[in-house]
C-alpha cells in the first residue's frame, strides 16, 4: 500500500514475529487498508518505541497493531505512548506457548486500554480485521470491504454444508 498515507501501524517485537503478524498485514491488504510494519522492541529499542507512539497519531495513523511474545510490554507501552487504539497480539512463545503473551497483554491495569486479540494466527488475522473496522468508521470504501468479506465468509460456508472432506 505505498501510494496512500499508512492509516494502520503494524508492529512488533521481533523479526520472529513476523509469521505469525504477517496475517494482520495481509487482512489489511485484502481489506484495501494502507499500512505501515516495522520492528519495535520494547526493551531492545526503548528509544524508538517511543518515538514511534509518540509520533503516530500525528503522521495519521488511526489504529496500533502490536504483537509480541513472552513478557510482552510492546502493546502497554505503546498504548502508554499515544491515545491512538491500541490492538495486542499475544504472539506464541516457545516456553509457555502464548499464554504468557496473552496475560501480559490482556492484564493492562485500569488506565491504559489496550485491545488484546487471540493468541497467534487468528489473533493477528482479527487486529487486521478490526484495524479495518476501526478505520472504516471514517472510511466507506474499507467499510464496503469489511461488509464484502464477512457476506463473502458467509456465503462460503451456505456454499459447503458437508462436513466431510472432499
Ligand atoms: C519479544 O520476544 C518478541 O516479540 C518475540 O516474540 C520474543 C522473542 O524475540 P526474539 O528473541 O526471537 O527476537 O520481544
Amino acid at each position: 500500500m505505498s501510494n496512500s498515507a499508512p492509516k494502520v501501524g503494524v508492529i512488533m517485537g521481533s523479526k520472529s514475529d513476523w509469521p505469525v503478524m504477517e496475517h494482520a498485514v495481509a487482512m489489511l491488504e485484502r481489506l484495501g487498508v494502507p499500512y505501515e510494519t516495522r520492528v519495535v522492541s520494547a526493551h531492545r529499542t526503548p528509544d524508538l518505541l517511543f518515538d514511534y507512539a509518540k509520533s503516530a497519531a500525528e503522521r495519521g495513523l488511526q489504529v496500533i497493531v502490536a504483537g509480541a511474545g513472552g513478557a510482552a510490554h510492546l502493546p502497554g507501552m505503546v498504548a502508554s505512548q499515544t491515545a491512538l487504539p491500541v490492538l495486542g497480539v499475544p504472539v506464541e512463545s516457545k516456553a509457555l506457548k502464548g499464554l504468557d503473551s496473552l496475560l501480559s497483554i490482556a492484564q493492562m491495569p485500569g488506565g491504559i486500554a489496550v485491545g488484546t486479540l487471540a493468541i497467534g494466527k487468528a489473533g493477528a488475522t482479527n487486529a487486521g480485521l478490526l484495524a479495518a473496522q476501526i478505520v472504516g468508521l471514517h472510511d466507506s470504501a474499507v467499510r464496503d470491504a469489511v461488509d464484502a468479506f464477512r457476506a463473502e465468509q458467509t456465503q462460503m460456508v451456505l456454499d459447503n454444508p458437508d462436513p466431510r472432506p472432499e
